[in-house]
Formats: C-alpha cells, sequence, structure tokens
C-alpha cells in the first residue's frame, strides 16, 4: 500500500479534516489558492477547479469547495459564502438575522477527485448538513463559521467540537466519508 492521493486547498482547516478521515498516510498537501468560477453550483465550482487544476498536475488528486446556505436570507452567502465570511464576518450575519425566527441553514460539500490521466473519471461526492445559525457565536475550535453553525442532532456549535465530532456531523465529513469507501473499494 504505497499510492497515495494530493487534496488541493488553501485551507489547513479542510485538510486537517481530511486527514482525520482519510489518514495521515494516503494523504499529501498541495497548498494552492485554486482558480474558482462565480456559479450557483457547487459542484460545477468544483469541477472547474479541478479540471483546470489537472491541466499541469498529474497525480491523483482531488479538491473540495463548500458553502453555507441561510434560508431567512434566500440561501445567501452561496457561492460567495468565503467571500462574505472575509467581508461581513460572524457578527454582521448575526446582525441580519437578529430578530429572525427562522435560524435554519445548510452546509454543503462537493468532493471533486480525478485519478492520474489513465486511470478513470472525474468523481464526485457530496455532503449536507442541516442546522441552526446560533444567536452569538460559541466555540473557538474550526474556522470561520463554526463558532454559529449547530448542526441538527447536537447540542453544540461545531466550533465547540473536536474534527473528530465535526466529521461526524459535518457536511464535510459526510462527503469524505463517501470518498473514503469509495478509495477503499475502488481505488487503493
Ligand atoms: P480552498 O482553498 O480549498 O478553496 P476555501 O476556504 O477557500 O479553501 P471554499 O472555496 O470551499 O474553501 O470556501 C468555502 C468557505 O465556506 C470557507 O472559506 C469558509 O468560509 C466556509 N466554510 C466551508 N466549510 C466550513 C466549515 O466546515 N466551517 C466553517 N466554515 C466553512
Amino acid at each position: 500500500m504505497s499510492k497515495s492521493i494530493y487534496f488541493a486547498t488553501s485551507n489547513l482547516n479542510k485538510y486537517r479534516e481530511a486527514e482525520n478521515i482519510i489518514g495521515k498516510n494516503r494523504l499529501k498537501l498541495l497548498k494552492k489558492k485554486l482558480i474558482e468560477i462565480k456559479d450557483y453550483s457547487l459542484e460545477n465550482i468544483a469541477i472547474y477547479s479541478l479540471k483546470v487544476l489537472t491541466e499541469s498536475f498529474n497525480e491523483a488528486v482531488f479538491v473540495e469547495d463548500s458553502g453555507l446556505f441561510i434560508s431567512a436570507l434566500s440561501d445567501f452567502p452561496g457561492f460567495a459564502t468565503g467571500y462574505v465570511h472575509k467581508t461581513l464576518g460572524n457578527k454582521n450575519i448575526l446582525v441580519l438575522l437578529e430578530d429572525e425566527k427562522d435560524r435554519s441553514a445548510y452546509f454543503k460539500s462537493v468532493i471533486a477527485f480525478k485519478p492520474p490521466s489513465k486511470g478513470p473519471k472525474l468523481k464526485l461526492f457530496v455532503g449536507t448538513t442541516n442546522g441552526v445559525i446560533v444567536d452569538k457565536e460559541k466555540g473557538t475550535n474550526g474556522f470561520d463559521y463554526d463558532p454559529i453553525f449547530q448542526p441538527s442532532g447536537s447540542e453544540k456549535t461545531f466550533g465547540e467540537m473536536t474534527i473528530e465530532e465535526k466529521n461526524k456531523f459535518s457536511h464535510r465529513g459526510k462527503a469524505l466519508q463517501r470518498f473514503n469507501s469509495w478509495l477503499e473499494e475502488e481505488y487503493w
């Protein structure tokens, strides 16, 4: 068992979550800011990023694109989730939702994987997690929206969870589990 795969990302928090599921020995980091198109479909964004990346990188590699969709804000921030965190941040998201009764939101994660050129075609793995935006930040673990998102079935926000706990509930954890099962059955 000497095969390994690259995870191309600029986000080390995402990488640590992936390591926890796929295993440190099998994963390598390709630290890179990917080219991302603006599109309502996270699938299209992930496929495009991977396509551009694999024009010049010919190893087994995956990318992961994710987004937060808040019901009361008509699914904002969606494909602009990263940008909105950098600009508005959690505090202003909470202000936008002040006095709002419907706190429901979901996270979605799409993994796009491409084996080296002679292998099978591109594969997609998706995970979604429903939950609520809490009324104040809770916890200091994780990154970005983690302190304000509480998944259904938990009393904790992602910000109050360890990586192992978050992976059991999270959109990325679910997509990674599906990817990992496929790797075990079809790839390694
Ligand atoms: P890449 O280099 O892999 O693209 P990124 O952080 O820019 O890393 P995305 O383009 O997928 O990742 O942006 C999604 C944004 O959504 C991300 O920057 C966070 O702000 C937010 N997000 C996604 N998953 C999250 C999670 O599990 N916890 C908190 N915020 C999350």
